[in-house]
This record gives structure tokens, sequence and C-alpha cells, in this order.
């Protein structure tokens, strides 16, 4: 069995629901800290947790977050040892260092090895929206030398041109209407800034906690919705 098949077969088997192999050879080698391949991992959240958030409570949405916070290193780390194992070089990012200042950028970030990978595109929430579990998802990602059989890069938005639901439910104002390309800079069509101060004020509110935990861009996206059911 090739490294490929025996990876997918262990991520069905945990129940992954989206993943997908990148071929990252087209972004500068230090931004990939010189591994050709990488593959994202998402585990996504209930329509349950969708639902109550939409209706403004969030805690259900939060104990899941946790949940998959949880589930996700490992994950990450059971592919790893499937690379190494075929003795290939393997890195599950399990943790991101992100710059502090208004910046708020990692080196490289997941979104970009999913995108590559061809499970799915960026919406106009900065956030990755695929087909299979619309926007509700959180990402790992695993960086490897191995020569593994790779999607084909999404390389446009798949978000309608009539829809503005994250613009519209986000209290921060944070989407600006714009659509993303791989080209395009975050900050042409999202401020970042104003998506943490407003996710970190409705976690002080309605959950009574110091984090960056909002989610209504995610919970009201029509592919989220679509994906899960209404709940
Ligand atoms: C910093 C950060 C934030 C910041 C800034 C958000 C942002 N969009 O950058 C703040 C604090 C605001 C934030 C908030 C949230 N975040 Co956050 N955040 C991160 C973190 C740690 C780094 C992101 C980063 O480097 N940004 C820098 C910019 C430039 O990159 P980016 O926006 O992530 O992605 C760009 C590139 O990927 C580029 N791109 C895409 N494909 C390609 C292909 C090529 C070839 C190129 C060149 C570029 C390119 O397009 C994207 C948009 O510009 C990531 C984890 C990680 N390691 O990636 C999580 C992450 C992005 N966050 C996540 C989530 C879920 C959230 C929240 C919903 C939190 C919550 N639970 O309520 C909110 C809402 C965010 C939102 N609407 O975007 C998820 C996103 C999952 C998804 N479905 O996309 C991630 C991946 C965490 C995870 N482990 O799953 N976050």
């Amino acid at each position: 069995m090739s490294v490929s098949d025996e990876i997918r077969l262990w991520l069905d088997g945990e129940g992954a629901p989206v993943y997908g192999f990148a071929d990252l050879t087209t972004l500068n080698p230090a931004v990939r800290q010189g591994f050709d391949r990488g593959i994202a991992i998402g585990l996504g959240y209930t329509a349950d947790a969708l639902r109550d958030n939409r209706n403004g409570d969030p805690r259900r949405y939060y104990r899941e977050y946790l949940e998959i916070n949880r589930r996700l290193p490992d994950l990450a780390l059971g592919v790893e040892t499937i690379l190494v194992r075929h003795g290939y070089k393997a890195w599950a990012k399990v943790s991101t260092t992100v710059s502090q200042d208004k910046d708020l950028r990692s080196i490289l970030p997941h979104k970009t090895v999913a995108t590559l990978s061809g499970i799915g595109w960026i919406g106009r929430c900065a956030l990755l929206v695929t087909p299979a579990a619309g926007s509700a998802l959180r990402l790992v990602v695993v960086l490897t030398d191995a020569p593994l059989v790779c999607g084909i890069p999404v390389t446009r938005s798949g978000c309608p041109d009539e829809c503005r639901v994250c613009i519209d439910v986000c209290p921060g104002h944070a989407p600006l209407g714009g659509n993303w390309t791989p080209e395009t800079d975050r900050a042409s069509f999202f401020n970042a800034q104003a998506c943490r101060t407003a996710a970190k004020a409705r976690a002080a509110t309605t959950l009574q906690i110091d984090e960056t935990i909002c989610g209504l861009c995610i919970a009201h996206c029509p592919f989220s919705i679509r994906a899960f059911g209404p709940g």
C-alpha cells in the first residue's frame, strides 16, 4: 500500500471529515521550511453547536472548540508516525507561532496548505470554506518530504458573488467585502484586528473568558449549514 493510501485509510478510520495532500513547491522554501509536501487535516463542529451559536449561545461551540483542539494534534502525530515509519521526514505542526503585533501572521498559515491541497477556498471571512464542512472546521498541518499524490490547488473563491452573510453577521465588521485569490493580501479584504477585538468582546460577554472565540461567520455560512444541516 502506498504511503498516501495508508494515511487516507488511517484518517478515514479516525473519522477525519476533511483532509488533503498539497504540493508546496510553488512556495518559497523558507516559508515551507524546506518541506515539499503538506497534509491539511480538518475536524468539524456539530449542527447543534452551530445552531446554538447562531442563536446567541456559544457554549457548545466553545466546548467543541476545546475538544477539536485536543484531537487535532493526535491526528497530526498519527500521520507523522506513519510517514516516519515509511522512512520520510515529517513534522506535525501542532503549535503555531504568530506575530503578536498588529499583524497577526504565521509563516505558513494552515489555510495556505489547505487551498493548495484542493479541499477548499478562502471565503470573504478569511476562513477556509470547504464543500464537505463549510467553514465549520479547525485545521492542523503535517509537513513532509514524502512523494504524496497531491490534490489540485484551489485558486478562486467559490463564494457566490451575491453572498454577504459573513459580512452582515460579523460584530467587528471584519470582512471588508472583497474576494480572495492566492495573490490577494489578507488586509485588502479582512481586518484581522477588528475580528480579534470583536471576538474577544463576545467571548467576554457570552462565556466570561479572555479568549478569541466568536464563530458567528462560521455558524451563519450557507456552506456550513448546507454541510451540517440546520441543527
Ligand atoms: C492569527 C490567527 C488569527 C487572527 C487573525 C485571523 C486571520 N484570518 O489571519 C485572529 C485572532 C483574528 C483569529 C481569529 C479567528 N480564528 Co484564527 N488563526 C490564526 C492563526 C494562528 C494564524 C493565521 C495567519 O497566519 N494569518 C496570516 C494570514 C496572512 O493568513 P491567513 O488569513 O491565515 O490565510 C491566508 C493565506 O492562507 C492565503 N492563502 C490561501 N491559500 C493560499 C495559497 C497560496 C499559494 C498563497 C501564496 C496564499 C494563500 O489566503 C489567506 C487569506 O489571506 C491560524 C492557525 C494557523 N497556523 O494557520 C488560526 C486559524 C486561521 N483561525 C481559525 C479560526 C477558526 C478562528 C476563529 C473563528 C476563532 C474562533 N474559534 O472563534 C476567529 C475568526 C477568524 C477569521 N474570520 O478569519 C482557524 C481557521 C479554520 C478555517 N475554517 O479556516 C485556524 C486555521 C486555526 C485552526 N487550527 O484551525 N485567528
